[in-house]
C-alpha cells in the first residue's frame, strides 16, 4: 500500500460526566487521576495530525456485555448511583465502597442476601478504592463499550487499525467485579465479539502500566483467547494480587496466558526486549483475528503514579513492531496519566503502529 488511510478514532463526549474527582490512595483522598482531560489531549493530539478520522461510536446493545460480564455486575453498575442518591447519598460526592467481601470473609459460610440498596453491595464487587463512581459512570461505561465494539467493527470491515478512546478504561474489570478505574472490560469484551463473529483464535496483547487481572481472569480457562501482559511487577506494583510470571491459565487455557512482569525503571531498550518475547509468543498462537491491544501510557516515564522510564520516541518503535506481526489491530485506551504528554504519545505510538502495519 503506498498510502496510508485515514486511522478510525472512535470517540465520544459521553465520559465527559464521569469524572471521579477523588479516589483512596493509602488512606489518603487525592485528586482522581483518571480524568477527562486525559481522553481530551489524546483525541487533541491525534485530531493535529491529519492522520485520523474521528467517527462517533454505533450503539452496539447490551449482549456483548454481558457475553463477558456476570448480570448482576451490570445490574450494579446500571444502578449503584440512583440507589446511593435515592437513599440519600450527596450527589456531588463520588461513591466508594466501605466494605469489601473478601473471600477471608465468607470463609466457610453460606451468606442468606445482600442488601437490595446496590450502594450497600458495592464491596461485593469491587476490589479497590480507587475506582469512584458518580451519575454519568454507567453512561460512560456502556459508551466506552460501544466504541470498543465500533472499532472493532471497522477491522473487522477491513481497515489495518481502528483505535477506540475508551474511557473508563477497562482491563482491571473482571467477570464480576470492578475496579482499578475499570467497569466493563473493553478489550474482553471486543476479543469476544471477534470469536462470537468467527474467529478461532484472538490475541490480546496488553501494553499498560498495570497488570490487567480482569483480562486475565475472564480468559484464564480459555484456549481461543490468548492473554500477552507487559506490567510494573506486581510485587511491588498494584494491583499486587497478579500478574506474576507463573500465572499461564489453567485446564484448555493453560500456557494460553504470559505475564511479563517489569522491573522499576525499565527503558525502551528492555521494554522492547520483553516486547518481542510477547510477540514471540502471539505469532506462535497465530490468531485468526485481530489482535486486541490494551493500550496505556502509564509506563511513561513521567507518569504520576508509575515507575518505567519509556519516551515518546520509544512508543513509535513499540507501535512499530507490533505493527510489523502483521495482524490487523483494534487498539483501546486503557492508562495513562502524565496528561501533558498523553497526545503526543498517542501519535508517537499510533503512528508507530500504522507504520509497521503499512508493508505488512
Ligand atoms: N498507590 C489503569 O491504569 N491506583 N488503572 C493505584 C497505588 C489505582 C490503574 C494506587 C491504579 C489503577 C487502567
Ligand atoms: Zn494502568
Amino acid at each position: 500500500m503506498a498510502d496510508v488511510l485515514p486511522t478510525p478514532l472512535i470517540a465520544s463526549d459521553d465520559h465527559l460526566a464521569h469524572a471521579g474527582l477523588i479516589e483512596l490512595a493509602a488512606g489518603r483522598e487525592i485528586p482522581c487521576y483518571e480524568s477527562p482531560e486525559r481522553a481530551t489531549a489524546i483525541r487533541q493530539g491525534l485530531l493535529s495530525t491529519g492522520d485520523y478520522a474521528l467517527q462517533p461510536p454505533d450503539a452496539h446493545g447490551p449482549d456483548a456485555i454481558s457475553a463477558v460480564h456476570e448480570v448482576e455486575l451490570i445490574d450494579l453498575v446500571e444502578h449503584v448511583w440512583t440507589d446511593a442518591v435515592a437513599d440519600g447519598w450527596d450527589a456531588v460526592r463520588p461513591l466508594l465502597p466501605d466494605t469489601f467481601m473478601l473471600r477471608s470473609y465468607i470463609g466457610p459460610m453460606a451468606l442468606a442476601a445482600l442488601p437490595a440498596g446496590r450502594h450497600l453491595r458495592l464491596g461485593a464487587y469491587c476490589f479497590d478504592t480507587a475506582t469512584p463512581i458518580v451519575a454519568g459512570t454507567a453512561n460512560a461505561a456502556r459508551a466506552a463499550v460501544d466504541i470498543a465494539l465500533t472499532a472493532a467493527d471497522r477491522v473487522l470491515e477491513g481497515a489495518p487499525l481502528a483505535y477506540g478512546l475508551c474511557r473508563p478504561p477497562g482491563h482491571h474489570a473482571g467477570r464480576n467485579l470492578i475496579g482499578g478505574y475499570c467497569f466493563f472490560n473493553n478489550a474482553a469484551i471486543v476479543a469476544q465479539s471477534i470469536i462470537d463473529r468467527g474467529a478461532q483464535r484472538v490475541a490480546i496483547l496488553d501494553v499498560d502500566f498495570h497488570h490487567g487481572n480482569g483480562t486475565q481472569q475472564i480468559f484464564w480457562q480459555r484456549d481461543d483467547v490468548l492473554y500477552v501482559s507487559l506490567h510494573g511487577d506486581p510485587g511491588g506494583i498494584y494491583p499486587y494480587f497478579s500478574g506474576y510470571a507463573g500465572e499461564r491459565g489453567e485446564g484448555r487455557g493453560e500456557g494460553a496466558n504470559l505475564n511479563l512482569p517489569l522491573a522499576a525503571g525499565t527503558d525502551g531498550e528492555a521494554y522492547l526486549a520483553a516486547l518481542n518475547d510477547g510477540l514471540d509468543a502471539i505469532a506462535r498462537f497465530d490468531p485468526d483475528g485481530p489482535l486486541v491491544l490494551s493500550l496505556g501510557f502509564d509506563t511513561y516515564h513521567a507518569d504520576p503514579i508509575c515507575n518505567l522510564a519509556l519516551r515518546t520516541d520509544d512508543y513509535a518503535r513499540i507501535g512499530g513492531r507490533i505493527g510489523k506481526l502483521g495482524v490487523s489491530v483494534v487498539a483501546l485506551q486503557e492508562g495513562g496519566y502524565a496528561v501533558d504528554a498523553l497526545g503526543v504519545n498517542a501519535v508517537a505510538f499510533l503512528g508507530g503502529l500504522r507504520e509497521g502495519l503499512r508493508d505488512r
